[in-house]
């Protein structure tokens, strides 16, 4: 069961997926006063959907009929980093300096216990489906990070997946990994969406496959795909870090790092159609252009 928002004229539609792709009206305004009104009735969000799904009609619309927008406007949103060996890989190669000796900060980070952390974006700064991902106008080696996100509430609880896209500067972060926080937010520098996957619904958290695709001028220019199978460190160990001692917020998210990085020197450029699939919660497409 997965749960969207869309646009209808000047008003924003909460609803709910079913694996049958067809798509129930909710009455409530978003994703966390559905949460809020399944805990006043003391059952599961995913039994409260059910139960509405059981009463009503599906809409007479499919899918791409809609105007997608965020599933929710995340109050905050976090990333893990090296989190994946592509990603440690990754980064080894952006920051090679050609007289490293001994094991550089990727490589401790990867086999520490406390993992790397950082804000990503805020909700002014994120996309949804379908929407725009801007490109960093000092930077010449831009990629997507095509990664599973985690929809929290206040408790650290996982109330649902999402997908999410990491955008990244290569060459500023490999530069000096003090420009991190520029290398990794800007304008419409995060997208997530299209939908959030309902944890319970999810059977298998670390068996769900990645996939990310990049169209330019109808050409695909970059097609991989990973699982979640190969992440280093448990979700529950990411989540405690990152409310230790902190804030969340209800529907704080979480992106757990990349699997994927586009072969060599790939970069974008304006127009690229970047495509994200993650088993179970959909496709999330973006364009990339100029900030
Ligand atoms: O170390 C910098 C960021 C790493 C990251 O974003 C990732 O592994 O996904
Ligand atoms: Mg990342």
């Amino acid at each position: 069961m997965r749960i969207i928002r869309y646009r209808e004229g000047a008003s924003f539609k909460l609803a709910a997926l079913t694996d049958a792709e067809e798509i129930f009206s909710l009455e409530e305004p978003d994703f966390i006063s559905l949460v809020q009104r399944a805990a006043q009735d003391g059952i599961s969000v995913t039994e409260k959907v059910k139960r509405i799904i059981e009463s009503s009609q599906a809409l007479n619309k499919e899918i791409h009929q809609l105007d997608l927008i965020v599933p929710l406007e995340a109050p905050e949103i976090w990333a893990a980093g090296v989190t994946y060996m592509r990603s440690k890989e990754a980064r080894n190669d952006e920051a090679a300096d050609g007289d490293r000796q001994g094991p550089t900060y990727y490589d401790k980070v990867y086999d520490a216990d406390r993992p790397e952390l950082f804000m990503k974006s805020t909700a002014a700064r994120t996309a949804g489906p379908g929407g725009e991902v801007c490109l960093r106008s000092d930077s010449s080696w831009q990629v997507p990070e095509p990664e599973l996100g985690l929809v929290l509430d206040r408790n650290g609880s996982i109330l649902g997946y999402t997908i999410g896209n990491d955008m990244s500067c290569r060459d500023i972060e490999g530069e000096n990994p003090l420009y991190l926080p520029q290398a990794k937010i800007w304008r419409q520098s995060c997208s997530i969406g299209p939908a959030i996957r309902l944890a319970d619904t999810v059977e298998d958290p670390y068996d769900l496959q990645i996939s990310c695709r990049i169209y330019r001028g109808g050409q695909k220019v970059v097609d991989e795909t990973a699982s979640t199978s190969q992440l280093k460190r448990g979700l529950g160990e990411l989540v405690a870090y990152l409310a230790k001692d902190n804030i969340l917020f209800d529907g704080t998210v979480l992106l757990t790092g990349t699997c994927i990085v586009p072969p060599g020197q790939f970069t974008l450029e304006p127009g690229d159609r970047i495509e994200i699939d993650i088993t179970g919660i959909g496709t999330l497409t973006n364009i990339a252009v100029p900030a």
